[in-house]
Parts: structure tokens; C-alpha cells; sequence
């Protein structure tokens, strides 16, 4: 008799809890969910706030699609809570994914390292270097953070010898170049007519 009812309570209590994670998840159904950032490339200690959306087949926006599960694949790299926020841990590469109803969508985060040596950070916006150019003292160095754009750093042939070397097309990921001349080296990305920099070298 105790046994039985304490039965019924396990099943009742199962069923409500199914019954709202139903009801929490109920909704159109999901074709494809993507997730975007401004950007891909971080460093412990700046979370990056991610952003999630569900289509339906048609390509149409879900505009309450309801509630994502995230994950990470590397939770020593990166966490994720349930906001979509990352938190970065170490440097690697980690896959943040989240989940609607069966669909799972993801994106690529890099967490580069912080470094003692690197002076100073570029990074690669969609059409620029930002900053465009910083000044070092020789024997320093300067990474250059790819997010999700394809791009190249080429150093010109003008600049004095003691350019290090270009850095071939790519993206999410971080280089890290040392110079050790003085002098101005400036750079391009050829990819994106104007897209320029310079570094100093004290
Ligand atoms: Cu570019």
C-alpha cells in the first residue's frame, strides 16, 4: 500500500515534468537554428555574448521559437550558460552548440592566449584593422585575432628589411608576429581593397 502510492507519486510527478518541458518547448516546427557573434576570436577573461535564431523550413524567422539548450564541446576551453554567454577558461578551440527541438545549430569560438610578450592586439573587423596601427618597441610582438572573415596580412615590399612574415588567408584563429627591427612596417589585407595597418617599431 505504501509502495503504491509512493508509485503514484513518481508517476505523477514524472508526468508534470514532462508535461511542462513539452509545454516550454512547443512551437513551430525547426528547420535550421543558427548562431552568430560579432565575434568569433576571444581571450579568458572577455565573455562573448552569442545570439541564437530558429527558421522554419521556408527560411522564415521563428520569432518565439522557445527555449534553447546550449552546450560546449570543451568546457576547459569555453563555458556556455543557457543565455548563450561564454565564458572563455584557456586557450583552444571550442564548438558552442544549442539545441530546439531535435535541431542543433553551432559556431566556432577561438580563445587565444594572453601573453606576456604580445604588446598590443589587432583585430580583424569585417572591412578594417582595428586598431590600425600600434606602436611596439622592438622585440615585441603583436597578434593579429581572425575572426570570421577570410583574411591575409601581407606585409609591403616597401618596408624596411625586418618584416615578419605575411600571414596567409584565414580566419578564426590568432597569430602572433614578433619584430625585431625598428622601423614602420605597414601591412595589407589583400582580400579587401584598403583594409591597411602599421606597426612601429621603437
Ligand atoms: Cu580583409
Amino acid at each position: 500500500m505504501r509502495l503504491s502510492s509512493c508509485a503514484a507519486v513518481a508517476l505523477i510527478a514524472i508526468s508534470v515534468s514532462c508535461g511542462s518541458e513539452s509545454g516550454t518547448n512547443a512551437g513551430p516546427i525547426v528547420a535550421n537554428v543558427v548562431i552568430t557573434s560579432t565575434r568569433t576570436v576571444t581571450t579568458p577573461g572577455t565573455p562573448l555574448q552569442l545570439t541564437v535564431s530558429a527558421f522554419d523550413a521556408a527560411g522564415t524567422l521563428i520569432a518565439t521559437p522557445g527555449v534553447f539548450a546550449w552546450a560546449s564541446s570543451a568546457p576547459s576551453v569555453a563555458r556556455v550558460t543557457q543565455t548563450g554567454l561564454v565564458t572563455p577558461v584557456a586557450p583552444g578551440t571550442v564548438t558552442i552548440t544549442a539545441a530546439l527541438r531535435g535541431v542543433t545549430g553551432s559556431i566556432s569560438v577561438v580563445v587565444a592566449p594572453l601573453t606576456q610578450a604580445t604588446k598590443d592586439t589587432i583585430f580583424t573587423l569585417p572591412l578594417a584593422f582595428s586598431p590600425d596601427n600600434v606602436t611596439i618597441t622592438a622585440g615585441q610582438s603583436v597578434t593579429f585575432l581572425f575572426a570570421g572573415d577570410l583574411h591575409n596580412v601581407i606585409f609591403k615590399p616597401a618596408n624596411p628589411s625586418g618584416s615578419p612574415p605575411d600571414i596567409q588567408e584565414t580566419k578564426n584563429v590568432a597569430v602572433t608576429r614578433s619584430f625585431n627591427t625598428k622601423g614602420t612596417f605597414a601591412f595589407d589585407c589583400l582580400i579587401h581593397p584598403g583594409m591597411s595597418g602599421f606597426v612601429v617599431v621603437q
